[in-house]
């Protein structure tokens, strides 16, 4: 077996932070990125936790993200849609400046958006999702990514990845988080399998000809399929449209031919939809909260899981535990921290 190393949260926080912050990265974008990263080690999504550092570092090296950017705030007084310019920066600090006025804003007026442009998004969006329910928020989150997936009966790279996020307050309890990409997986779950040598499930990308592959080289240059058929390309078509064009941001197709490779990450960006469950359904009859619980149980009750439980599971234990990184994961952030 080999050897692994656990940390607590704050230690591994500490570290993730001091090699962006040895980077080149300002006190706001570094802390905000490490929190993300540090989250997903923490919840066991590895697809988007430590793995994700080189990526950014190499995104900054390459001069395509700021890695001194201060995002701001827009001024639209009282309006719905609330704006940040992330400046060139990553999204995560943008989201952290932008969402408590994005709450007050979904508070009073029962739902608000908050936009954010001109960033770099490389991580979840749990974390964004999640802003929302501390805040006693439902919510969806959208980005774009870069052209990677093949739209269903198409045959080359066109849409993103383009994850998706819903969620729900609960009272007392973890929230109803759902977030995945409209393709059948995430681009880091592939590259994930071409480190590990282990080919790709079936049904997952076509090779550079349009014919499935389960070879991961070959699906990377190839394109990714959408989950769920025409269904995943309709949705994934239509955050091009909310979270790129709508917001005046980049597609996917222009994210690629901007960056010129997938090896970085995406800049465009990103929408944040946040709703007030009370004025929503004000007037009505039951509570909302409630009744989402009702519904909860009853999905519980057939034996299903709830989306995010792994998550919520796997959180608790390392709250208690620490995060444990194995040695290769120990080893690459001593390396990048001495970069
Ligand atoms: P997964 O398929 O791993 O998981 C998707 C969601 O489904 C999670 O909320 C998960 O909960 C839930 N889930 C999984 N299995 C079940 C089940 N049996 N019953 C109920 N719920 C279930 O996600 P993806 O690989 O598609 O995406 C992974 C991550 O990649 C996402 O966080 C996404 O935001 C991110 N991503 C980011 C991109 C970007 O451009 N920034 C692009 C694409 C993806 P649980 O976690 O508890 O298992
Ligand atoms: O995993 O598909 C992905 C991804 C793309 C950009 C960030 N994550």
């Amino acid at each position: 077996m080999s050897e692994t190393t656990t940390l607590t949260i704050a230690a591994v926080q500490e570290r993730v932070e001091a090699i962006f912050r040895r980077a080149g990265l300002n006190a706001v974008q570094a802390g905000a990125l490490a929190r993300v990263i540090v989250a997903g080690e923490r919840d066991a999504c590895k697809s988007h936790g430590i793995y994700r550092i080189e990526g950014a570092l190499r995104t900054v090296k390459a001069g395509k993200v700021k890695p001194d950017a201060t995002p701001e705030l827009l001024p639209q007084e009282g309006s719905a849609i609330v704006k940040v310019n992330a400046m060139g920066g990553f999204a995560n600090p943008a989201f952290e400046l932008g969402l408590p006025v994005l709450a007050e804003r979904a508070r009073t007026l029962g739902l608000a958006a908050l936009v954010i442009n001109d960033c770099t998004h490389f991580s979840a969006l749990w974390p964004e999702a999640e802003g929302l329910t501390d805040m006693g928020l439902a919510g969806l989150v959208m980005c774009p990514s870069y052209a990677t997936v093949a739209p269903t009966g198409g045959n080359k790279p066109l849409l993103g990845t383009n994850p998706f996020a819903f969620a729900w307050p609960r009272e007392g309890r973890p929230p109803y988080v759902f977030d995945f990409a409209t393709s059948v997986a995430a681009r880091g779950e592939i590259e994930l399998h071409r480190r590990a040598g282990k080919p790709l499930p079936e049904g997952w990308a076509i090779d550079a000809s349009g014919n499935p592959t389960t070879d991961p080289d070959a699906a990377l240059a190839g394109a990714m399929l959408p989950f769920g058929g025409h269904k995943g390309s309709a949705i994934g078509t239509m955050i091009e449209l909310l979270a790129g064009i709508m917001i005046g941001d980049l597609t996917s197709p222009e994210v690629l031919d901007y960056l010129g490779t997938t090896t970085l990450a995406p800049f465009h960006g990103e929408l944040i939809i946040a709703f007030s469950p009370e004025a929503f359904a004000a007037g009505r009859p039951g509570n909302p909260f409630d009744r989402a619980e009702v519904l909860f149980d009853a999905i519980l009750g057939q034996g299903a899981r709830l989306p995010s439980q792994r998550r919520f599971a796997a959180r608790a234990k390392s709250e208690v535990d620490g995060i444990t990184l194995t040695a290769a994961e120990m080893e690459q952030l001593e390396r990048l921290h001495t970069l």
